[in-house]
């Protein structure tokens, strides 16, 4: 099995940070993004989706998307903790804010630095600014929906750690390298970043 990554993005960080606190070790190889080596023929043929992470199963498969991939070792490894849910409520709840995480904050941040920066140069010149800037709209407004619900919630889907939590702080990250920290008045937001930053995985 590998892991096929670029460390420096949230998604493969996302899939790193899951496999830490499982506790599962995989073998990585890194493919350089900023060249273009997520589009070259072969990598194509292995993520159609032109993207990392993908994951090369042992017969020779391969599944991408961060959430198929978390989910492969969720179901692969069910006596590590689970990340995803016990019960049907809990993986429901889990999903729900996953997926609000996912489409506010990991893919609005994926835009803005597409379309407001200079994202990744010669390899994608479409550029948008006007999408850009809204993406920064739903950025600051996705962190007040989080920030509102963490006054009642230790973690983001209740009062255990998830994927959901994962999902967040790794674009939680991303979005203060783009210039867009936690405000200083989400004191919800920030205990809960704090708490979840020191988390051993949170450096993997
Ligand atoms: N929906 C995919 C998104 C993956 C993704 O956008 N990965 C970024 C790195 S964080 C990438 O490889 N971007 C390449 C590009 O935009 O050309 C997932 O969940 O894994």
């Amino acid at each position: 099995m590998k892991l096929y990554e670029f460390e420096a993005f949230q998604n493969p960080r996302r899939v790193r940070m899951f496999l830490a606190e499982k506790g599962i070790e995989v073998e990585r190889e890194q493919i350089d993004v900023p060249a273009g080596e997520h589009r070259s023929e072969e990598n194509l043929r292995r993520n159609p989706g032109a993207a990392v992470p993908f994951l090369e199963l042992d017969n020779g498969n391969f599944i991408s998307e961060t959430i198929a991939i978390s989910r492969f070792f969720e179901e692969t490894y069910p006596t590590t903790p689970s990340l995803m849910g016990a019960t049907a409520e809990e993986k429901a709840t889990i999903e729900m804010w996953q997926r609000r995480v996912e489409l506010g904050l990991t893919q609005a941040t994926g835009d803005f630095f597409h379309h407001a920066t200079e994202g990744l140069g010669e390899v994608d010149r479409y550029r948008n600014k006007e999408w850009g800037e809204n993406s920064r709209k739903q950025i600051l407004a996705t962190m007040k929906l989080l920030d509102t619900n963490l006054a009642n919630n230790e973690f983001i889907a209740g009062d255990r750690f998830s994927i959901a939590d994962i999902t967040a702080v790794c674009a939680v990250d991303f979005a203060e390298y783009l210039g867009m920290p936690i405000s200083d008045s989400h004191i919800n937001l920030r205990r809960w970043h704090e708490t979840v930053s020191s988390r051993l995985s949170a450096a993997a």
